[in-house]
Formats: C-alpha cells, sequence, structure tokens
C-alpha cells in the first residue's frame, strides 16, 4: 500500500514543505521512502521544490548511511551497540575533561546542524554540559560577518533583517545566487519564483556579481566587480546618498531610532565613487547610478550573502548593506528589509536599552582571535591541536561537521585530528572528516527524524508554523538524533546515558517558565511556574519543549490566557498555519546600549582605515581572484553520494574568462597554485565569469581512502580548500576570506 507523509525539507534554508510517497520495503520488514514532490498545501512553500528536495527518497535510503554506531578498535572500525557506544563517549569524553579541563575539548557545529531540532535545541547544551569556550562552526566560513555587523548596529548578533521579497520594488542582491542556492540567511522558498514575480509586478532586479550567474541572468542591471571590493562599493553609494543629498527623510520614519548619522557621514566623506571606481573596476558613474536608483525607487531591499561575507572587509560590507537600507529609509518597513517574527521567539517586549554587542570577551589561546557571538574561527582549530602548553585541544566533538573538505587547509587538521586523544562525530556518514573519529554516532534517517525550523523560522521572510513528525518508525533501539545528544548530556551530567533523555528538557523547561513568571512584560507574568509546566503535553520531551515556547511566543495562547499557538494546534495542521507577512519591529528588536540603532559603531569606523589602504594600494601583480560557485544539485560537501545528483552541469571545473585563457595559454586543464597547495583541474573557458576572476565549487576532493561513500568517491573532484591556507581573515568576524583568494593558475 502506497501512501504520503508530509515533510519539511531539511537540505536548504528554503524548508518547503515536501509530500513523501512511502510504500512497503520490497526488501522486506517495514516502509520506505520512495518519492518527494513538493506539497502544494503547504502554507510556506505552495508546491514548490528543487532536485535536492525531490531526490530526499535517496538519500534517506542511502546504502552507505551508517545504521550502528562505529568504534574504533585497534585502528579499525567496528560496529557496536548504542549504549555500549554512547557510554563509551561519556567515558573516554569525561577522563579527557577530568584531566585536562573542558576547555581541551573543541566542539564543531555543522551546516546541516541548522536544519534539526537535535541541532538547534540541544547541541548548544552539550557544548555547555562538556563546559568549553573552543568552539567553532560552519558559521565562520559563512556569515559570521553578518552577524557581527547586526551584533553591532542592532545590538544581538542573532537578530536579522530580511529583504522583503513578496513587496519589494528594487531589489538588490549582491553576492548571493539564490536562483541555485535557494536563498541563505533569509528564508524564502520558491527565491525563483519571487524574482519572478517581482518582474511581473514592476519591479527591478539589480545583481552585484563577478560572475554572470543564473540569478544574474534575470537582472535589469548586473555589475561585475572585483572580488572583495564590495565593501568600498558600498561605501561610494553612501558617500553619494549623502553627497547628492538623497539621504531619505527621518529616515522613511525611523529617525528617532538612529543614532550616528552625521558621525557616519563624516567617516566615510573621502570614500566616493571616483575615489574607489579603479579598485572595484565599476565606473564611478555606475555606482552613482545604482544609488539613484536605490534612493529613487518606492522600496527597495539591499541583500548580500557568502559574496559579501566570506571576503577580507566581510563584516565592514554586511553593516553597509544595512547602512544603505536605512539611510534610503528602506529599514524595518514594507518593501525594505524586515526583521521576521518566529513562532518560537520571545514574545514582543517593550523597547529597552541592553547590554549591547561585544566580541572578544575570550580570545582563541594560540593566534589570540576575539571570540565573536560565543565563537572562535573554525581555520584556528588545527593549531589549538598542534600547539603544546596549557589549555591545548585534545579532543574534538563534531555534529553535522565536516570542516575537513568544507573549511581551508583540511589536510592540517585531519592530521592534528589523528593526533588527537579523541575524536567524537555525530554524523551519518564516513566521510573526509569522520574517518578521524574514534567514535561515530550516525543520526537516523530524515524520514525517520522529527522537523522543526527552530532557527530558520527567525529568517522567514513570512511567518509560518509547522512541524513534522516522523514519518517512519526508528528501528528497535535506535536513537534519534536528539536523544544521541540528549543521552551524551545527561552521562556528561552524572546522570547516566540510560537516564530518561526527556530529563533535559524538564529542566530547560523548569529554568525557563521561572524566568518568564517573573518578568513583569511576559505574557505569562505572575502565574505560577509549576502550574504552567504541568499544562504542557504528556510528549516526548522535545513537544513539550516546543509546546511551551510557542505558547510563550508571539503567537502563542500564554498557556490559556488568550486565544492563540499551542503545540498541539500546530499538529494538528499537517501543512502548517501562516501566520502572516512581517511587521515593523523597531524599536522593540533593539538590545544596543542606547537603546537605537547604531549606525556608526566603533569597532566598524576603526576598520575603515583598512579598507583605505585597499583602496589606495597600488595594484600589485595582476594575480587571479578565485571565488565559489555553487550547483543546483549539490549541498556544501556531503550530498555527491546520491546516483540523481551526480554527473550533468554539476561538476569540478574551474570556470576561466576567454581573454585570461588565451593570456595564460590555458586549454582544458590548468594548474592552480594558492598559498595552501595547488590543484590541477579541468578547465571550463566562459563569458559567464569576468576577466582577472575565476571560480571552483567547494564540497570536492572525495579522494581520502577509508570513507563509505561510493558514489562520491567515483568522480571526487579536488578539493578548492586546499589552495587556502586559511590565514586571511576578517579580523572583526574570524570569518576566512573563501571568496577573493589571489591564485596563480598556469596550463597543466
Ligand atoms: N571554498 C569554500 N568553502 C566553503 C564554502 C564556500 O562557499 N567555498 N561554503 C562554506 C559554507 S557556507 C558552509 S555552511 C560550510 C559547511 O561546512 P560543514 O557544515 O562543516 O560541512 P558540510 O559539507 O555542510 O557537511 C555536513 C556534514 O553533516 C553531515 N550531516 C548531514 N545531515 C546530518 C544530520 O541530519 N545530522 C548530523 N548530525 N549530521 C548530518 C554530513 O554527513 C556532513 O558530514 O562550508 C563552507 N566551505
Ligand atoms: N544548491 C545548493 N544550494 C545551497 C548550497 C549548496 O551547496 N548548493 N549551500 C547552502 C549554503 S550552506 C549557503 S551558505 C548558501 C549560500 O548561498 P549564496 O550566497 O546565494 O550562494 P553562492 O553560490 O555562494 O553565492 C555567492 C555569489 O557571490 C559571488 N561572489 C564571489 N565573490 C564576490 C565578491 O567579492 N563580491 C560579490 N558581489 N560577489 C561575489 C559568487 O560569484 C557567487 O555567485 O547556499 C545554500 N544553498
Ligand atoms: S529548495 Fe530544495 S533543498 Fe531547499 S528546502 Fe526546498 S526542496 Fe529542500
Ligand atoms: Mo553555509
Amino acid at each position: 500500500m502506497t501512501r504520503t507523509a508530509p515533510r519539511i525539507c531539511p537540505l536548504c534554508e528554503a524548508t518547503c514543505g515536501l509530500t513523501l510517497t512511502i510504500d512497503r520495503d520490497p526488501a522486506g520488514g517495514g516502509e520506505v521512502v520512495t518519492g518527494a514532490r513538493g506539497d502544494a498545501d503547504d502554507v510556506f512553500s505552495h508546491g514548490y521544490i528543487c532536485p535536492k528536495g525531490a531526490s530526499l527518497a535517496q538519500l534517506d535510503n542511502d546504502p552507505d548511511r551508517l545504521e550502528h554506531p562505529l568504534v574504533r578498535r585497534d585502528g579499525e572500525f567496528v560496529e557496536a551497540g548504542w549504549d555500549e557506544a554512547l557510554a563509551l563517549v561519556v567515558d573516554k569524553l569525561g577522563g579527557v575533561i577530568a584531566e585536562h579541563g573542558g576547555e581541551s575539548v573543541g566542539f564543531y557545529l555543522g551546516n546541516p546542524s541548522a536544519h534539526t531540532i537535535a541541532g538547534t535545541l540541544y547541541a548548544p547544551i552539550l557544548a555547555r554540559t562538556i563546559g568549553t569556550r573552543n568552539v567553532f562552526s560552519a558559521s565562520t566560513l559563512d556569515q559570521m560577518p553578518k552577524q557581527a555587523a547586526m551584533g553591532h548596529l542592532v545590538g544581538h548578533a542573532g537578530t536579522f533583517a530580511v529583504p522583503d521579497l513578496d513587496r519589494t520594488d528594487h531589489l538588490v542582491i549582491i553576492g548571493a545566487n539564490p536562483v541555485v542556492s535557494n536563498g541563505s540567511m533569509t528564508t524564502a522558498a520558491d527565491f525563483p519564483g519571487k524574482l519572478a514575480e517581482l518582474r511581473r509586478r514592476g519591479g527591478r532586479l539589480t545583481v552585484i556579481d563577478p560572475a554572470r550567474t543564473r540569478t544574474a541572468r534575470l537582472a535589469d542591471t548586473h555589475l561585475a566587480p572585483r572580488p572583495g571590493t564590495d565593501a568600498a562599493l558600498l561605501c561610494a553609494i553612501v558617500q553619494c546618498l549623502f553627497d547628492e543629498d538623497l539621504i531619505a527623510g527621518d529616515l522613511g520614519g525611523i529617525g528617532r531610532h538612529v543614532l550616528g548619522l552625521d558621525e557616519l557621514r563624516r567617516e566615510i566623506e573621502d570614500l566616493s565613487p571616483e575615489r574607489v571606481a579603479s579598485y572595484c573596476d565599476v565606473p564611478a558613474a555606475e555606482i552613482r547610478a545604482l544609488a539613484r536608483d536605490i534612493a529613487g525607487a518606492p522600496s527597495a531591499a539591499v541583500y548580500g550573502r557568502m559574496g559579501t561575507t566570506t571576503v577580507e572587509f566581510g563584516t565592514l560590507g554586511s553593516w553597509l548593506i544595512d547602512v544603505v537600507n536605512i539611510v534610503t529609509g528602506n529599514f524595518d518597513r514594507p518593501g525594505g528589509v524586515m526583521f521576521p517574527m518566529a513562532p518560537t521567539a520571545q514574545a514582543p517586549r517593550p523597547a529597552r536599552a541592553g547590554r549591547g554587542f561585544r566580541t572578544g570577551r575570550w580570545r582563541s589561546r594560540v593566534s589570540g582571535h576575539p571570540e565573536v557571538a560565543g565563537e572562535l574561527p573554525a581555520v584556528a582549530m588545527a593549531e589549538e591541536f598542534e600547539t603544546p602548553g596549557q589549555g591545548r585541544l585534545r579532543a574534538l566533538v563534531t555534529v553535522a561537521g565536516n570542516p575537513v573538505l568544507s573549511a581551508p587547509n583540511g589536510g592540517r587538521l585531519a592530521r592534528a585530528l589523528d593526533a588527537a586523544d579523541l575524536v567524537v562525530c555525530i554524523d551519518p556518514y564516513l566521510n573526509e572528516t569522520t574517518r578521524h573519529a574514534d567514535i561515530i554516532l550516525p543520526p537516523p534517517r530524515p524520514s525517520q527524524s522529527p522537523h522543526f525550523d527552530a532557527v530558520l523560522n527567525n529568517l522567514a521572510v513570512r511567518a509560518t508554523a509547522r512541524y513534522s513528525p516522523a514519518v517512519l518508525p526508528l528501528p528497535e533501539g535506535r536513537p534519534d538524533e536528539i536523544d544521541i545528544v540528549a543521552r551524551l548530556i545527561l552521562g556528561l551530567s552524572g546522570a547516566g546515558v540510560d537516564a530518561d533523555p526527556g530529563l533535559v528538557d524538564e529542566q530547560v523547561i523548569a529554568a525557563a517558565l521561572a524566568k518568564e513568571v517573573t518578568d513583569p512584560h511576559s505574557p505569562v507574568a505572575g502565574r505560577d511556574a509549576g502550574t504552567l509546566h504541568a499544562m504542557l503535553p504528556d510528549a516526548p520531551g522535545h513537544r513539550r519543549r516546543l509546546d511551551m515556547m510557542l505558547r510563550l511566543g508571539p503567537y502563542g495562547d500564554a498557556f490559556g490566557a488568550r486565544d492563540g499557538l499551542t503545540f498541539e494546534k500546530v499538529l494538528a495542521a499537517p501543512h502548517g498555519i501562516d501566520l502572516g507577512p512581517m511587521q515593523p519591529r523597531l524599536p522593540g528588536v533593539l538590545r544596543t546600549e542606547s537603546g537605537r540603532v547604531e549606525l556608526a559603531p566603533g569597532p566598524l569606523i576603526g576598520d575603515l582605515a583598512r579598507l583605505r589602504a585597499a583602496v589606495d594600494a597600488e595594484p600589485g601583480p595582476a594575480r587571479l581572484l578565485l571565488v565559489g560557485r555553487r550547483h543546483l544539485r549539490s549541498n556544501n560537501s556531503w550530498m555527491h553520494n546520491l546516483p540523481a545528483l551526480t554527473g550533468g552541469t554539476n561538476r569540478c571545473t574551474l570556470h576561466l574568462h576567454p581573454d585570461d585563457a588565451d593570456r595564460l595559454g590555458i586549454e582544458d586543464v590548468a594548474k592552480v597554485r594558492g598559498a595552501g597547495g595547488s590543484l590541477t583541474v579541468p578547465v571550463e573557458i566562459t563569458t559567464d565569469i569576468r576577466p582577472g576572476v575565476a571560480s571552483l565549487p567547494h564540497g570536492w576532493g572525495h579522494d581520502p581512502d577509508g570513507t563509505r561513500l561510493r558514489v562520491a568517491t567515483a568522480e571526487p573532484g579536488v578539493n578548492v580548500n586546499e589552495l587556502n591556507d586559511g590565514t586571511m581573515l576578517d579580523p572583526l568576524s574570524g570569518t576566512v576570506v573563501l571568496n577573493g583568494l589571489p591564485v596563480e593558475i598556469s596550463p597543466a
């Protein structure tokens, strides 16, 4: 019997609702997922699906997924039972902590952890239980500059303004390719459809990207600057807006909430379009025209992604993007950029000054990198293992990460992990990183896991509440990922790995309710925490916790005090509950010390000197700059193992402009040399990339021995991050430069 079940796709930030087809397993036993299509009734995605979501059945059934924990014995991996493996992790990790302290354990959270309940609601508790400040994640290979910029601007590094795609009149996309990536740091299902809709309603699209991407091809205007120069370009746009008297009156109505406009004007006065034009390689007239277009549009939203964050001036660029939004009157208003309000966010409180945002509350031991939003740079992991002395890293726990491929200089990290006392990976695959583990704890299939987007809802262009229960039962004795993490937390805190995993939730719930009832602005102020606690459903811990969060949240029932969301209501709506478009949220979201948007924060103004030096530097030897490229049927480093996603245009090739290919005498294969090493790679000569720039996708290089990725290893590609020695960082965020990397290219 074929049946169907709804399931939110966990594969990218678009969070599409899928309809899974489920059939009897021909190999005997129970049921398996046999297909996935877009769920036309999903309140957020309305049927949209991409090739990755469509291959969810293959991912679910991938014969290379690990079914049992692997434990290294005498150098070889052997399968172990769950109780044994979890107890072993606690014993060994506990041993390292007892001998060297919690600081000796590094904790790395990878990208898919942002898409699981385990990663968002439990993994952070595990890091705290270990007691380490050596926390690393894919954020410092990705969006940390945006977080730092928001921290400085609005006082909180987890509060983001996203483009109001459904209502804007002019969308400016800088260094992002959402037609392929489906959007990032902006959760919007069917980004391509939204761009088409923008055009249909007469809106404009501007794309700023050194490559003519699929997104750039849809644009009215495409500027192709030299990589790494967006911060200067944006400064020049702001300077031009001041210079031509194009600053929006009262900043579009938020003037009283904003501090520092005059200081900003003074600080960037010299960075005119004419001054930066040759550095950016964009004519000054085009910069001025863009500034006027943004200022003149009824509404406009400037949106930046990877090409603006993983660059030398990532935090400056991210800050300036919102500076442009603010000074053109497009901040916190429909059609501009707005602050989403997730159903599990805290219910709005009256405006109040906060503690502000500070970095460097601690520093990395070896290079002294400042902590940013509680994290140290991912590229600092290897040196923290290698360098002897007090506080040296001895062990690593990874959750959903593949830093050996996804971070620069993975070879060095791999060697450090082999020499480490202990490496524990929570990961479904034996891959380039987990092959260095002592113990691998594999989470079950997506179909066997419940799903709720606790993080991504905070970035959604429209508010919805959606929960997917597990579609298939777990095999007997197999914990889901929530329980894997919860049992480690309980084991390390002395309750034992056999304790009820729900205990973790009960502690979180008790602490949260105790705080809420004493907060005069909480929707449950003054009530009895025990009574509220007793109102939660008799259900697994994560559901109790979600019920609490939803009921305390902006749309919640305040534990029966008003009509509103509960977990039960969300569960009863398999295609989700629509909660409407974004609403203005200033000044409530502000947590700066001044209680205002701080337009000219000291650390950012301070970093302008570094930008000026780059703008004024004599052009060096004409080195090529390398940028990244994503493919529709690829997902960072870990989906090359699905036959449905291999082949075709999804290839690890170097894109090179014909002028550069001619000049360098390159026909079909090139040698690329960077500070970290060199690679030989097939070349595609194409005018889709501007002269002076080459592009190479990441997540390839599946050739190390000892992995279990039978499809991926057949066409391994090369690892672009081997070119990168990881020493070029944006100092304000600890984020490594992945775009605009200087390389030398020669015929192979
Ligand atoms: N050169 C270059 N490098 C880049 C980038 C670039 O553009 N250029 N992009 C960077 C970006 S944006 C990112 S986000 C990082 C990603 O960096 P990482 O997050 O370190 O790496 P991923 O390739 O996403 O690997 C994800 C891992 O999670 C595992 N996994 C998948 N699903 C689950 C699950 O449900 N639970 C658990 N526990 N594990 C799971 C996979 O098997 C894999 O090992 O890469 C960065 N690296
Ligand atoms: N199909 C697919 N989808 C994905 C992923 C995937 O691997 N495959 N990964 C997911 C993840 S983890 C993330 S973070 C997102 C990323 O989502 P996006 O940021 O939208 O994706 P990228 O392809 O990295 O786009 C970066 C663009 O910046 C351009 N660029 C490079 N340097 C510069 C520069 O200096 N200035 C400017 N203006 N542009 C520059 C590049 O040419 C590229 O087109 O995608 C997510 N979605
Ligand atoms: S765009 Fe594709 S990968 Fe992303 S959530 Fe939708 S179906 Fe999944
Ligand atoms: Mo990412």
